[in-house]
Protein backbone atom coordinates (compact mmCIF):
# COMPACT_ATOMS: atom_id res chain seq x y z
CA UNK A 1 0.00 0.00 0.00
CA UNK A 2 1.42 3.13 -0.97
CA UNK A 3 1.57 6.46 1.17
CA UNK A 4 1.27 9.61 -0.05
CA UNK A 5 3.44 13.07 1.22
CA UNK A 6 1.60 16.20 0.14
CA UNK A 7 3.72 19.00 0.33
CA UNK A 8 1.55 21.75 -1.32
CA UNK A 9 2.55 24.10 1.89
CA UNK A 10 6.46 23.25 1.62
CA UNK A 11 7.28 22.87 -2.04
CA UNK A 12 3.67 24.51 -3.11
CA UNK A 13 4.64 27.88 -1.40
CA UNK A 14 7.77 27.73 -3.69
CA UNK A 15 5.81 28.65 -6.65
CA UNK A 16 6.76 32.04 -7.60
CA UNK A 17 4.47 34.41 -5.98
CA UNK A 18 2.71 31.98 -3.62
CA UNK A 19 2.50 32.26 -0.03
CA UNK A 20 -0.82 30.50 2.35
CA UNK A 21 -1.92 32.56 4.82
CA UNK A 22 -1.49 30.57 8.40
CA UNK A 23 -5.35 29.64 8.78
CA UNK A 24 -5.58 28.88 5.05
CA UNK A 25 -2.89 26.59 5.32
CA UNK A 26 -4.83 25.27 8.58
CA UNK A 27 -8.09 25.01 5.90
CA UNK A 28 -5.93 22.71 3.59
CA UNK A 29 -4.67 20.58 5.94
CA UNK A 30 -7.83 19.97 7.46
CA UNK A 31 -8.92 18.69 3.77
CA UNK A 32 -5.75 17.02 3.59
CA UNK A 33 -6.31 15.06 6.23
CA UNK A 34 -10.02 13.91 5.11
CA UNK A 35 -8.59 12.84 1.61
CA UNK A 36 -7.00 10.26 3.38
CA UNK A 37 -3.03 11.73 2.72
CA UNK A 38 -0.66 9.94 5.23
CA UNK A 39 2.33 12.90 5.52
CA UNK A 40 1.91 17.09 5.33
CA UNK A 41 5.12 18.77 4.72
CA UNK A 42 4.14 22.06 6.25
CA UNK A 43 7.43 24.27 5.67
CA UNK A 44 10.61 24.53 6.64
CA UNK A 45 10.52 26.65 9.83
CA UNK A 46 13.92 28.40 9.04
CA UNK A 47 12.63 30.24 6.37
CA UNK A 48 10.55 32.83 7.85
CA UNK A 49 8.88 33.18 11.29
CA UNK A 50 5.76 32.85 9.54
CA UNK A 51 6.21 29.59 8.56
CA UNK A 52 7.54 28.90 11.72
CA UNK A 53 4.60 29.62 12.99
CA UNK A 54 2.70 27.46 10.34
CA UNK A 55 4.52 24.37 11.02
CA UNK A 56 3.97 25.14 14.70
CA UNK A 57 -0.20 25.07 14.49
CA UNK A 58 -0.40 22.11 12.18
CA UNK A 59 1.56 20.24 14.19
CA UNK A 60 -0.21 21.22 17.48
CA UNK A 61 -3.48 19.99 15.13
CA UNK A 62 -5.53 16.60 16.10
CA UNK A 63 -4.72 15.36 12.28
CA UNK A 64 -4.67 11.68 11.06
CA UNK A 65 -1.71 12.52 8.98
CA UNK A 66 1.57 13.08 10.34
CA UNK A 67 3.33 16.65 9.90
CA UNK A 68 6.51 17.12 9.05
CA UNK A 69 8.98 19.45 8.78
CA UNK A 70 11.78 20.58 5.98
CA UNK A 71 15.36 20.87 6.69
CA UNK A 72 19.08 21.47 5.58
CA UNK A 73 21.26 18.64 7.01
CA UNK A 74 22.23 21.54 10.08
CA UNK A 75 21.64 21.57 13.33
CA UNK A 76 19.96 25.02 13.78
CA UNK A 77 17.45 23.57 11.65
CA UNK A 78 16.52 20.39 13.19
CA UNK A 79 15.96 22.38 16.40
CA UNK A 80 13.34 24.78 14.83
CA UNK A 81 11.71 21.75 13.63
CA UNK A 82 11.37 20.00 17.07
CA UNK A 83 10.51 23.06 19.00
CA UNK A 84 7.63 23.38 16.11
CA UNK A 85 6.63 19.59 17.17
CA UNK A 86 6.62 17.81 14.41
CA UNK A 87 6.89 14.10 14.43
CA UNK A 88 8.23 14.17 10.98
CA UNK A 89 12.00 15.47 9.68
CA UNK A 90 12.53 16.02 5.77
CA UNK A 91 16.72 16.39 5.63
CA UNK A 92 18.23 17.37 2.45
CA UNK A 93 22.01 17.51 1.46
CA UNK A 94 23.07 17.10 -2.21
CA UNK A 95 25.68 15.17 -2.94
CA UNK A 96 26.64 14.70 -6.43
CA UNK A 97 30.40 15.69 -7.38
CA UNK A 98 29.60 18.77 -9.01
CA UNK A 99 27.29 19.92 -5.94
CA UNK A 100 30.14 19.51 -3.51
CA UNK A 101 32.90 20.70 -5.50
CA UNK A 102 31.20 24.29 -7.07
CA UNK A 103 29.16 24.70 -4.06
CA UNK A 104 29.58 23.10 -1.15
CA UNK A 105 33.56 22.96 -1.68
CA UNK A 106 33.70 19.68 0.79
CA UNK A 107 33.99 16.17 -0.14
CA UNK A 108 31.64 13.46 -0.15
CA UNK A 109 33.30 11.93 3.25
CA UNK A 110 33.11 15.52 5.16
CA UNK A 111 29.33 16.11 3.70
CA UNK A 112 28.49 12.25 4.87
CA UNK A 113 29.79 12.76 7.88
CA UNK A 114 27.87 15.92 8.49
CA UNK A 115 24.73 14.20 7.44
CA UNK A 116 25.07 11.49 9.73
CA UNK A 117 25.99 13.85 12.63
CA UNK A 118 22.69 15.82 11.83
CA UNK A 119 20.48 12.28 11.63
CA UNK A 120 21.86 11.32 14.89
CA UNK A 121 21.30 14.13 16.60
CA UNK A 122 17.60 14.53 15.79
CA UNK A 123 17.43 10.98 16.96
CA UNK A 124 18.88 11.42 19.83
CA UNK A 125 17.11 14.40 20.86
CA UNK A 126 13.64 12.61 19.78
CA UNK A 127 13.90 8.81 19.58
CA UNK A 128 10.58 8.91 17.48
CA UNK A 129 10.73 11.12 14.90
CA UNK A 130 10.51 9.81 11.45
CA UNK A 131 13.69 11.02 9.65
CA UNK A 132 13.83 11.20 5.74
CA UNK A 133 17.15 11.95 4.06
CA UNK A 134 16.90 13.52 0.40
CA UNK A 135 19.98 13.14 -1.28
CA UNK A 136 18.93 16.67 -3.31
CA UNK A 137 19.33 16.00 -7.45
CA UNK A 138 19.40 12.21 -6.60
CA UNK A 139 19.00 10.90 -9.95
CA UNK A 140 21.62 13.04 -11.86
CA UNK A 141 24.42 12.12 -8.77
CA UNK A 142 26.86 9.77 -9.06
CA UNK A 143 25.18 6.71 -7.61
CA UNK A 144 27.80 5.58 -5.63
CA UNK A 145 27.61 8.93 -4.02
CA UNK A 146 23.76 8.22 -3.44
CA UNK A 147 23.84 5.27 -2.25
CA UNK A 148 26.86 6.02 0.34
CA UNK A 149 25.34 8.87 1.71
CA UNK A 150 22.06 7.07 2.02
CA UNK A 151 23.41 4.29 3.91
CA UNK A 152 25.26 6.37 6.04
CA UNK A 153 22.13 8.64 6.64
CA UNK A 154 20.10 5.05 7.48
CA UNK A 155 22.95 3.66 9.89
CA UNK A 156 22.62 7.43 11.24
CA UNK A 157 18.84 6.83 11.92
CA UNK A 158 17.27 7.50 8.89
CA UNK A 159 13.83 5.73 8.13
CA UNK A 160 12.87 7.08 4.24
CA UNK A 161 15.75 7.90 1.86
CA UNK A 162 13.73 9.94 -0.62
CA UNK A 163 14.66 9.74 -4.50
CA UNK A 164 14.30 13.53 -6.05
CA UNK A 165 13.86 13.68 -9.67
CA UNK A 166 14.83 17.75 -8.59
CA UNK A 167 15.11 19.09 -12.37
CA UNK A 168 12.22 16.65 -13.93
CA UNK A 169 14.96 14.51 -15.91
CA UNK A 170 13.34 11.16 -15.42
CA UNK A 171 11.84 9.61 -18.78
CA UNK A 172 9.71 6.31 -18.80
CA UNK A 173 10.85 3.18 -20.25
CA UNK A 174 14.66 5.13 -20.96
CA UNK A 175 17.90 4.71 -19.29
CA UNK A 176 16.85 7.24 -17.27
CA UNK A 177 13.71 5.50 -16.17
CA UNK A 178 12.68 5.91 -12.27
CA UNK A 179 11.48 2.40 -12.54
CA UNK A 180 14.79 1.29 -12.32
CA UNK A 181 16.75 3.90 -10.39
CA UNK A 182 14.23 2.51 -7.30
CA UNK A 183 15.10 -0.82 -7.94
CA UNK A 184 18.79 -0.29 -8.13
CA UNK A 185 19.05 1.81 -4.79
CA UNK A 186 16.62 -0.73 -3.23
CA UNK A 187 18.73 -3.58 -4.06
CA UNK A 188 22.13 -1.21 -3.35
CA UNK A 189 20.87 -1.00 0.52
CA UNK A 190 19.50 -4.36 0.71
CA UNK A 191 23.06 -5.78 -0.10
CA UNK A 192 24.43 -3.71 2.60
CA UNK A 193 21.42 -5.43 5.09
CA UNK A 194 19.43 -1.32 5.19
CA UNK A 195 15.86 -1.59 4.54
CA UNK A 196 14.19 1.76 4.79
CA UNK A 197 11.22 2.67 3.14
CA UNK A 198 11.62 4.85 -0.02
CA UNK A 199 9.80 7.93 -1.07
CA UNK A 200 10.29 10.00 -4.56
CA UNK A 201 9.64 12.95 -5.16
CA UNK A 202 9.04 13.90 -9.06
CA UNK A 203 9.42 17.41 -10.60
CA UNK A 204 7.53 18.08 -13.80
CA UNK A 205 10.21 19.68 -16.11
CA UNK A 206 9.53 17.67 -19.08
CA UNK A 207 5.25 17.11 -18.45
CA UNK A 208 6.84 13.41 -16.89
CA UNK A 209 6.01 13.94 -13.37
CA UNK A 210 2.56 12.12 -12.68
CA UNK A 211 4.53 8.87 -15.46
CA UNK A 212 7.69 8.85 -13.07
CA UNK A 213 5.47 8.39 -10.39
CA UNK A 214 3.89 5.67 -11.64
CA UNK A 215 6.90 4.42 -12.81
CA UNK A 216 8.47 4.31 -9.27
CA UNK A 217 5.04 2.78 -7.59
CA UNK A 218 5.36 -0.42 -9.93
CA UNK A 219 8.86 -0.59 -9.01
CA UNK A 220 7.61 -0.70 -5.35
CA UNK A 221 8.17 3.30 -4.06
CA UNK A 222 6.79 3.23 -0.42
CA UNK A 223 5.90 6.99 -0.62
CA UNK A 224 5.20 9.23 -3.31
CA UNK A 225 5.33 13.35 -2.89
CA UNK A 226 2.34 15.32 -4.86
CA UNK A 227 1.05 18.55 -4.39
CA UNK A 228 -2.24 20.40 -5.48
CA UNK A 229 -2.16 21.57 -8.70
CA UNK A 230 1.25 20.14 -9.15
CA UNK A 231 2.29 23.48 -7.47
CA UNK A 232 6.28 23.86 -6.86
CA UNK A 233 9.38 25.01 -8.21
CA UNK A 234 9.20 25.98 -12.11
CA UNK A 235 6.99 23.63 -13.75
CA UNK A 236 6.07 22.07 -10.31
CA UNK A 237 5.32 18.39 -9.16
CA UNK A 238 3.38 15.54 -9.23
CA UNK A 239 0.00 16.69 -9.44
CA UNK A 240 -2.15 15.10 -6.61
CA UNK A 241 -5.71 14.76 -8.53
CA UNK A 242 -4.23 13.11 -11.07
CA UNK A 243 -1.53 10.80 -9.10
CA UNK A 244 -4.42 9.77 -6.81
CA UNK A 245 -6.79 8.87 -9.91
CA UNK A 246 -5.15 6.97 -11.79
CA UNK A 247 -4.19 4.86 -8.22
CA UNK A 248 -7.77 4.60 -7.65
CA UNK A 249 -9.37 3.88 -11.02
CA UNK A 250 -6.22 1.82 -12.46
CA UNK A 251 -4.12 -0.03 -9.70
CA UNK A 252 -7.06 -0.49 -7.19
CA UNK A 253 -5.81 2.03 -3.92
CA UNK A 254 -9.24 2.66 -3.03
CA UNK A 255 -8.63 4.42 0.24
CA UNK A 256 -8.44 8.04 -1.06
CA UNK A 257 -11.66 10.39 -0.19
CA UNK A 258 -11.62 11.84 -4.22
CA UNK A 259 -14.97 13.44 -3.78
CA UNK A 260 -13.14 16.33 -1.62
CA UNK A 261 -10.47 17.10 -4.60
CA UNK A 262 -12.89 19.61 -6.20
CA UNK A 263 -13.17 21.51 -2.77
CA UNK A 264 -9.64 21.37 -2.31
CA UNK A 265 -8.21 22.61 -5.23
CA UNK A 266 -10.78 25.73 -5.26
CA UNK A 267 -9.18 26.94 -1.85
CA UNK A 268 -5.62 26.18 -3.28
CA UNK A 269 -6.37 27.69 -6.45
CA UNK A 270 -7.76 30.99 -5.13
CA UNK A 271 -5.12 31.24 -2.27
CA UNK A 272 -2.52 30.37 -4.96
CA UNK A 273 -3.95 32.85 -7.66
CA UNK A 274 -3.21 30.05 -10.21
CA UNK A 275 -6.45 29.05 -12.25
CA UNK A 276 -6.83 25.29 -12.36
CA UNK A 277 -6.67 24.96 -16.14
CA UNK A 278 -9.46 24.08 -18.33
CA UNK A 279 -8.20 21.15 -19.74
CA UNK A 280 -6.53 19.97 -16.41
CA UNK A 281 -6.66 16.47 -15.79
CA UNK A 282 -9.55 15.22 -13.38
CA UNK A 283 -10.08 18.75 -12.26
CA UNK A 284 -9.91 21.13 -14.36
CA UNK A 285 -13.22 22.65 -15.70
CA UNK A 286 -13.28 20.60 -19.02
CA UNK A 287 -12.51 17.04 -17.54
CA UNK A 288 -15.83 15.85 -17.89
CA UNK A 289 -17.43 17.47 -21.05
CA UNK A 290 -18.05 16.53 -24.12
CA UNK A 291 -18.07 18.68 -27.10
CA UNK A 292 -18.31 17.56 -30.70
CA UNK A 293 -21.51 16.59 -31.97
CA UNK A 294 -20.31 12.69 -32.87
CA UNK A 295 -18.88 12.52 -29.12
CA UNK A 296 -22.08 13.77 -27.52
CA UNK A 297 -24.16 11.20 -29.50
CA UNK A 298 -22.34 8.18 -28.59
CA UNK A 299 -21.58 9.57 -24.92
CA UNK A 300 -25.26 10.38 -24.53
CA UNK A 301 -25.98 6.52 -25.65
CA UNK A 302 -23.39 5.50 -23.35
CA UNK A 303 -20.15 7.12 -21.73
CA UNK A 304 -17.61 4.64 -22.26
CA UNK A 305 -17.35 5.35 -26.01
CA UNK A 306 -15.66 8.89 -25.16
CA UNK A 307 -14.86 8.26 -21.63
CA UNK A 308 -12.00 6.03 -19.69
CA UNK A 309 -12.11 7.65 -15.81
CA UNK A 310 -15.83 8.40 -14.95
CA UNK A 311 -16.57 11.84 -13.32
CA UNK A 312 -18.41 10.24 -10.19
CA UNK A 313 -15.00 8.88 -9.36
CA UNK A 314 -14.37 12.17 -8.07
CA UNK A 315 -17.63 13.60 -7.26
CA UNK A 316 -18.29 15.71 -10.38
CA UNK A 317 -20.75 15.44 -13.00
CA UNK A 318 -20.63 14.68 -16.88
CA UNK A 319 -21.74 17.67 -19.05
CA UNK A 320 -22.12 17.88 -22.93
CA UNK A 321 -21.54 21.29 -23.91
CA UNK A 322 -23.46 23.14 -26.24
CA UNK A 323 -21.59 25.40 -29.05
CA UNK A 324 -20.49 25.34 -32.59
CA UNK A 325 -19.23 21.69 -32.30
CA UNK A 326 -22.92 20.48 -31.25
CA UNK A 327 -25.15 18.35 -33.32
CA UNK A 328 -28.52 17.58 -32.96
CA UNK A 329 -27.72 14.86 -30.60
CA UNK A 330 -26.54 17.35 -28.53
CA UNK A 331 -29.46 19.58 -28.22
CA UNK A 332 -31.81 17.06 -27.64
CA UNK A 333 -29.94 15.47 -24.88
CA UNK A 334 -29.55 19.12 -23.16
CA UNK A 335 -33.44 19.73 -24.04
CA UNK A 336 -34.42 16.98 -22.41
CA UNK A 337 -32.09 17.46 -19.16
CA UNK A 338 -34.11 21.30 -19.43
CA UNK A 339 -37.18 19.50 -19.18
CA UNK A 340 -37.76 20.14 -22.75
CA UNK A 341 -38.54 16.76 -24.43
CA UNK A 342 -41.73 17.19 -26.19
CA UNK A 343 -40.84 19.73 -28.74
CA UNK A 344 -41.48 19.97 -32.49
CA UNK A 345 -38.23 18.66 -34.54
CA UNK A 346 -38.33 21.69 -36.46
CA UNK A 347 -37.77 24.11 -33.39
CA UNK A 348 -34.97 21.32 -32.31
CA UNK A 349 -33.17 22.39 -35.40
CA UNK A 350 -33.81 26.24 -34.97
CA UNK A 351 -32.40 25.78 -31.26
CA UNK A 352 -28.90 24.27 -32.90
CA UNK A 353 -28.63 26.86 -34.95
CA UNK A 354 -28.93 29.38 -32.48
CA UNK A 355 -26.31 27.40 -30.88
CA UNK A 356 -24.19 27.65 -33.37
CA UNK A 357 -24.68 31.14 -33.98
CA UNK A 358 -23.50 31.68 -30.11
CA UNK A 359 -20.79 29.01 -30.14
CA UNK A 360 -19.07 31.21 -33.34
CA UNK A 361 -18.87 33.80 -31.11
CA UNK A 362 -16.74 31.96 -28.67
CA UNK A 363 -19.24 30.89 -26.35
CA UNK A 364 -20.96 27.91 -25.11
CA UNK A 365 -24.25 27.75 -24.42
CA UNK A 366 -25.76 26.95 -20.78
CA UNK A 367 -28.79 24.87 -19.80
CA UNK A 368 -30.30 27.39 -18.46
CA UNK A 369 -30.60 29.57 -21.36
CA UNK A 370 -32.34 26.75 -22.96
CA UNK A 371 -36.08 27.97 -22.36
CA UNK A 372 -35.45 31.53 -23.22
CA UNK A 373 -34.26 30.18 -26.64
CA UNK A 374 -37.42 28.08 -27.12
CA UNK A 375 -39.75 31.03 -25.94
CA UNK A 376 -37.45 33.60 -28.27
CA UNK A 377 -38.46 31.12 -31.19
CA UNK A 378 -41.92 30.53 -31.05
CA UNK A 379 -42.48 34.23 -30.21
CA UNK A 380 -40.99 35.45 -33.65
CA UNK A 381 -43.04 37.90 -35.39
CA UNK A 382 -44.23 35.62 -38.29
C1 LIG B 1 14.16 21.92 -2.38
C2 LIG B 1 14.49 20.79 -3.36
C3 LIG B 1 13.60 19.57 -3.24
C4 LIG B 1 13.88 18.80 -1.97
C5 LIG B 1 13.11 17.52 -1.85
C6 LIG B 1 13.24 16.83 -0.51
C7 LIG B 1 13.90 18.74 -4.50
O1 LIG B 1 13.29 22.75 -2.71
O2 LIG B 1 14.73 21.97 -1.33
O3 LIG B 1 13.75 17.42 0.44
O4 LIG B 1 12.82 15.67 -0.40
O5 LIG B 1 13.12 18.79 -5.44
O6 LIG B 1 14.96 18.11 -4.53
O7 LIG B 1 12.23 19.97 -3.28
CU1 LIG C 1 11.19 19.62 -5.06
Amino acid sequence: MVQILDATLREGEQTPGVHFDRHIKLQIAKLLDEIGIDFIEAGHPMVTQEIYDAVYLLAHQKLKATVAAHSRSVKKDVDLALECGVQFIGIFYCVSDERLTDVFKKDLSVAIGQISEVIHYAKDKKPDLIIRYTPEDTVRSQFENVLDASAAAVEAGADIISVADTTGYMIPGTERSMYDFIKRLRDGLNRKGLTPKLAVHCHNDRGLAVANALDAYRAGVDIIDVTVQGLGERAGLVDMGQLLSVLTADFGEKRWNLKKLNELYGLVSRHSNIPVPANFPVTGKNAFTHCAGVHTHAASIDPMHYESLTPQLVGRERHFSLDHMSGLASVKYALDLAGMDKLEEDIIIEVLNVVKIIGQRGRTVELEELPEIVEMLHKRPQ
